[in-house]
């Protein structure tokens, strides 16, 4: 292949790429950033070992003690930059209605001309003084049917490295992608051009940020951070905000769920997918260790955070894990909380944003019940217990996070990798709710299930820029990643459900758990982590028809002698905080579901609102 030289700039293309779209599309980004130089990623362990000496280098990591933590680094980012910015997250269709009244919407051409095309376009000479990588990825087993590939070009080495442990990344992508394969254009710059001789910071980014969605032509461009969701284009960008809309068109669904199966000591297998918002526990209850009283029960993880799924010939759904990392929450991590967690993270991670350990470890909050005499806070101050007490200084950030390969995991499936995914037997939404809503219940239909879904409400976390624990609604634990008009998006489940029950398919089981109930002392009452594996069994029975609960006006709830308690102290009292239905707490639950019905008005299912009314009814009756 030619090598195109562009004003002494060489685009160092590799004999082994083929696609002429893809190189055409590298010089032109090359030529609008006016990158300093290009460099592919083959995704290699000699290429990810050198990109993070680099990285150590240039002060942006820090090499952890390798008999502590082999393999291991920690980066701090500026201390604006550390969490997924929605207020700046953009959906560009032609049509406003298409991105719907829950995302910000622009015009895509107005959009083009702020990043690209104008005479102040932000990405014009943007990667000045830098170089671009090529980072080949693809969202699933490479060569799936279910896979699909992504180019990100970026100026970070930072997400370079990360992309290697989060996706399928490198030549082996390009080798599939061939000469006129399709993939999903994705172009990310910190935004911090450098002058010629002018020193780096150790975290450039930039207080103007932009991440944007052209879903009709599937490209995404990210502009002015560094982190997380923001710059690891693969993830929420592609793999949610890109994704779901390929899967209206197409009949899939790209869904913000973990996927993990249960095996039972008689050895029956069943699979679960379960949508959480970001920080409420995606991670743990992937990784669940069965508590006691379990003996002989087996949780393993397929995903930890993002579910493809699509219907097989058998009209069962099925699920695989487009990435093949996990960029977790670290504080509040432990080897109780989370035992297999806390064993991924041995070797070969990189931490952000947590605390550094005199002796060249790291350490967050709830890692540990004592914390070390002294550490380096996350921003690169010192910090002591006392302290923390007069100052309230956290030691590592609240959304500090871990990136680390999955093939780490102890409990890791079987099938994880597994190019057919695996059949879906029931679907679980959760909220952080610290009231009102009960432990769990059974949707009676798929069309509640997708009521309850659509309606559920969950407390902020830090994962997102802005103001922490409020309620608000959040789809199917979507809110932020969803790439269309939300409504449509339920429109979307609906039908699929629909569709596969006509040809005859059993759907999976739908459920609404809440683990987050707080006492009148302000504390969880729900003891959480391994003890869902009781909640998580009985939902179990149900798929098999035979766990026991009475019917209410949400759909249908274990009562306290339906679950298994053994190898646990907790009372029918506290049970009943966990599970009371409060029908003042649910006129004030229903207004707010009238909210959101009445914002997301435009192509508004017509089920929606006659489930509402049913579930109206029953509790007027009970009242
Ligand atoms: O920063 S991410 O979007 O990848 C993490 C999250 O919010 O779930
Ligand atoms: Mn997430």
């Amino acid at each position: 292949m030619n090598q195109p030289v562009m004003e002494g700039l060489r685009l160092n293309v590799p004999a082994y790429v083929k696609n002429q779209r893809l190189v055409a599309w590298v010089a032109e980004i090359a030529a609008l950033t006016e990158a300093r130089d290009v460099y592919w990623c083959d995704g290699s362990q000699a290429e990810y070992d050198r990109l993070c000496q680099q990285l150590v280098d240039a002060g942006t990591f820090k090499k952890l003690n390798p008999a502590l933590r082999p393999g291991s680094y920690l980066a701090c980012s500026d201390p604006s930059d550390v969490a997924r910015v929605e207020d700046r997250t953009f959906i560009c269709t032609k049509d406003k209605a298409d991105a719907g009244p829950t995302n910000n919407w622009m015009n895509p051409a107005e959009m083009r001309a702020l990043l690209q095309t104008g005479d102040k376009a932000l990405f014009k000479g943007a990667m000045r003084g830098r170089t671009l990588y090529v980072v080949p990825f693809s969202m699933g087993p490479i060569g799936s049917p279910i896979a699909h590939i992504g180019v990100e070009l970026s100026d970070s080495p930072y997400v370079a490295v990360n992309m290697r442990i989060m996706t399928r990344m490198g030549r082996a992508v390009l080798d599939v992608l061939g000469d006129d394969g399709e993939f999903v254009p994705c172009v990310h710059t910190v935004g911090a051009p450098l002058a010629a001789g002018q020193a780096d910071v150790k975290w450039p980014c930039n207080s103007t940020k932009y991440i944007v969605h052209y879903p009709e032509t599937r490209e995404i461009w990210s502009y002015g951070s560094g982190y997380g969701g923001n710059a690891l284009l693969g993830k929420k960008c592609f793999a949610l905000r890109i994704a779901s809309t390929m899967g209206r068109d197409q009949g899939w669904l790209a869904e913000h769920m973990l996927v993990l199966g249960v095996t039972s000591p008689e050895g029956k297998k069943h699979h679960v997918a379960a949508a959480f918002p970001s920080a409420c526990g995606k991670t743990n209850f992937a990784m669940l260790i069965p508590p006691a009283g379990f003996e002989g029960w087996k949780v393993t993880t397929i995903g930890d955070d993002i579910a493809w799924i699509k219907p097989g010939k058998d009209g069962r759904l099925y699920a695989i894990n487009p990435e093949a990392g996990y960029f977790g929450v670290a504080p509040g991590t432990n080897a109780q909380t989370n035992p297999n967690c806390m064993a991924s993270l041995n070797k070969d991670v990189i931490f952000t944003n947590v605390a550094l350990t005199d002796d060249g470890d790291v350490w967050w909050e709830g890692m540990t019940d004592t914390p070390p005499a002294h550490l380096i806070d996350w921003q690169g101050k010192d910090w002591t217990p006392a302290i923390a007490k007069e100052t309230g200084a956290k030691a590592a950030h609240p959304n500090a996070r871990f990136t680390v390969a999955a093939t780490n995991n102890p409990a890791l499936d079987v099938d994880w990798d597994n190019p057919a995914g695996v059949a879906i037997d029931a679907f679980i939404f959760g909220g952080r709710r610290s009231t009102t809503v009960p432990l769990v219940t059974e949707a009676r239909d798929w069309v509640e299930g997708v009521y309850m879904a659509a309606t559920m409400g969950s407390e902020t976390t830090a994962a997102a820029a802005g103001q922490q624990g409020v309620v608000r609604r959040d789809p199917f634990a979507m809110l932020p990643f969803m790439g269309y008009n939300m409504a449509d998006y339920f429109q979307h489940w609906l039908a699929l459900g629909a569709k596969l029950q006509g040809a005859g398919a059993t759907l999976p089981k739908i459920f609404c758990v809440n683990w987050f109930r707080k006492g009148a002392d302000g504390k969880f009452v729900w003891p959480g982590y391994g003890e869902n594996m009781r909640v998580l069994k009985w939902m179990l029975e149900r798929v098999e028809g035979q766990g026991q609960g009475v019917e209410h006006a949400f759909g249908t709830s274990p009562r306290y002698e339906d679950l298994n308690w053994q190898g646990l102290a907790f009372t029918p009292e506290q049970y009943k905080t966990v599970t009371h239905i409060s029908n003042e707490d649910w006129a004030t639950e229903l207004k707010l579901h009238d909210e959101l019905f009445i914002q997301l008005a435009h192509n508004l299912p017509a089920e929606l609102p006659a489930t509402k009314a049913k579930i109206e009814g029953r509790l007027a009756s009970q009242a």
